[in-house]
């Protein structure tokens, strides 16, 4: 979906329309305010790779059978710091609610605990998972991992997914610390917005379907290939990620799941990993100045910005103006809410 601004809606009144959706496309009341949340969250914010331009993927994928709407987790005390969820073949962020008390009672009385989410899709940014628990004071890391899409360093065949990393801690006087980036030098979604744009990407992001390096996004959609970000170094962190959020969980492998069988399914169908840790039983109880102390630094050191500000200048202008949306996507937005 292309942007031009000539409407703005409020946080609350585009979370009702793709609430809608959800519902409209088979999802249940209580996991489509979730999703459509999660989702306004990421338009307000400026995430646009995984804002209003995923919902006709969302409703295509729902259309297919691919994903249950309407999956009831199932949530599993594993061990003192071990929390287990299966989804059910439903999508991850309401899998991880509904694991989420029991996560925090276990952060509580261990110091750290784990999640560990099978049978997920997974199809939004990684962002809006982890900080909510650095607002609530605790530090959180989430991988997740997706479609093979992504040909190992030196490889010829796609293995990994464009597994994202995000990590959030809290940071005294400020918004949490936030880092949330693909394993791939570029988002998948980041790809097909180029593409529908006409735009060359940059050199190093992909190759062609004979592996040819290109930096036409359609070569790459059509048959080619992402790069991992950073040669060897980002190839072992997508590694990381499809251990952690696959062979832990017992999700499937970016490569390893089929959908052929359901034309117009385009969530990934995985798993995702959580570590959660109270940072006060570091014994160091300024935790949270120390953190602003080392962001300061990096600033002053000449960093143009930490990761995150512009997301929060992004929501603060959506608060005052409402989030912008063209016209032409609104009216997208209405037809699937109608249809
Ligand atoms: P970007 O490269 O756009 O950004 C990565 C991180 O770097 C962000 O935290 C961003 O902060 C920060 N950043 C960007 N530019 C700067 C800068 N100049 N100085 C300091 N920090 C900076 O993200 P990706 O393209 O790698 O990923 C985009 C999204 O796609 C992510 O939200 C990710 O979770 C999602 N994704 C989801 C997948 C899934 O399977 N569900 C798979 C792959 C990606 P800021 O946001 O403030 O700009
Ligand atoms: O943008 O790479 C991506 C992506 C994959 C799954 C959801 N988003």
């Amino acid at each position: 979906m292309t942007k031009t601004a000539d409407i703005h809606l409020s946080y609350a009144d585009l979370a009702a329309l793709l609430q809608k959706i959800f519902v409209r496309n088979g999802v249940s009341e209580e996991n489509a305010k979730i999703l459509a949340e999660n989702c306004a969250s990421c338009e307000r914010d400026g995430s646009l790779s995984h804002g209003i331009f995923r919902m006709a993927g969302y409703v295509s994928s729902l259309a297919s059978g691919w994903v249950d709407g309407k999956a009831v987790a199932e949530v599993e005390d594993v061990g003192p710091a071990f929390v287990r969820v299966d989804a059910k073949g439903g999508f991850t962020q309401p899998a991880m609610l509904a694991a989420r008390p029991l996560l925090i009672e276990k952060v509580k009385a261990n110091g750290v605990a784990v999640l560990a989410i099978r049978r997920s899709h997974h199809f939004s940014a990684l962002w809006p998972d982890v900080e909510p628990f650095a607002e609530e004071g605790f530090v959180a890391l989430s991988v997740v991992n997706s479609m093979a899409c992504v040909v190992p360093h030196g490889g010829k065949k796609a293995v990994f997914g464009t597994n994202p990393i995000a990590f959030a801690s809290p940071r005294a006087g400020a918004a949490p610390f936030v880092f949330d980036q693909a394993s791939s030098a570029i988002a998948h979604g980041d790809v097909q917005i180029a593409a529908r744009a006409g735009h060359d990407l940059k050199p190093g992001m992909g190759v062609d379907r004979d592996g040819q390096s290109t930096t036409d996004p359609k070569a790459i959609l059509d048959g080619g290939a992402l790069l991992p970000f950073g040669g060897h170094k980002g190839n072992s962190i997508a590694l990381m990620v499809e251990i952690l959020s696959a062979a832990l969980t017992g999700g499937y492998f970016s490569g390893e799941f089929d959908w052929s069988g359901h034309k117009g399914a385009q969530t990934p169908f995985t798993g995702q990993f959580f570590i959660v840790i109270d940072p006060e039983r570091g014994g160091n109880d300024v935790f949270a100045d120390r953190v602003a102390g080392i962001c300061d630094l990096v600033l002053e050191a000449g960093q143009e910005r930490l990761p995150g500000e512009r997301r929060h200048l992004t929501r603060a202008r959506a608060a005052e103006a409402g989030i912008p949306l063209s016209s032409e996507n609104y009216e997208k937005l209405r037809a699937l809410a109608e249809s």
